[in-house]
């Protein structure tokens, strides 16, 4: 049997982090074999690509755009595929729609190109599942703020994440493999909604 592919999306402090600890709880107490892992980033190449992403200097919107895809394309040959195929459950922080999301609404780049590349690079597969957690951005960034200084991404202003939630949310309504988590309730709150989410993926046929 083939495993499942799970996505967490959401702006920056929205609670993926937290809320995939908590999946991965879920996952263990269900005795469901898995992995967890994140984008950019799951590979050496990837956490190398991460960090010039995210801690360092000027990067072109267009390279931006790339390095993202090169993450992604390592990281699907070497990590998520091949778990799939051995019948494990992947859960991914981050995916496809951020790309979309990040470089396509908050950089403001062209989407028709998003979609070609990711054409190249993982053409019809997809996850069986995204999770968007969804919050207003001011509370995100609150709740991201207590956690130190930004990286250069986390650095950009109103506006630009405005437009990154906006795209998510236009996404959302295109997909069926979408689940929007109301995120400004209190944890205990999301995380039924989850539950909630995840046992019904459990349930449904492969
Ligand atoms: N990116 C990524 C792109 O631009 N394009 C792409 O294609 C991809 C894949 C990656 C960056 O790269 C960009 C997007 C990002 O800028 P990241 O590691 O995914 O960065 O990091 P962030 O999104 O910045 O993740 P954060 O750690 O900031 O946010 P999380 O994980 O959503 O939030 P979390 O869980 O750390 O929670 C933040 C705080 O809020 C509290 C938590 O306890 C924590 O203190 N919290 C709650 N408090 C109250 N109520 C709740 N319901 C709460 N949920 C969490």
């Amino acid at each position: 049997m083939k495993g499942r592919f799970i996505t967490i999306e959401g702006i920056e402090g929205v609670g993926k982090t937290t809320n995939i600890q908590f999946i991965q709880d879920w996952l263990t107490t269900n005795k469901i074999e898995f992995i967890s892992t994140r984008e950019p980033g799951g590979t050496e190449l990837g956490e190398q690509l991460r960090n010039l992403l995210l801690h360092g200097g000027h990067v072109s919107n267009n390279a931006e755009l790339l390095m993202m895809f090169a993450a992604r394309a390592q990281h699907l040959d070497e990590v998520i595929k091949p778990a799939i195929e051995s019948g494990k459950w992947v859960i991914c922080d981050r995916f496809t729609d951020s790309t979309y999301a990040y470089q396509g609404g908050g950089r403001q780049m062209d989407v028709a190109t998003i979609s070609q590349l990711e054409a190249l690079v993982h053409g019809a597969f997809q996850p069986h599942m995204t999770l968007l957690l969804d919050a207003p951005v001011e509370i995100g960034r609150a709740r991201a703020a207590k956690r130190g200084a930004a990286d250069r991404i986390e650095a950009e202003d109103l506006a630009f994440f405005n437009r990154v939630r906006d795209m998510f949310l236009n996404r959302a309504k295109q997909a069926e493999r979408f689940q929007i988590v109301d995120a400004t309730q209190d944890l205990s709150s999301v995380q039924q909604q989850i539950q909630v989410c995840l046992q019904t993926l459990l349930e449904s046929p492969q």
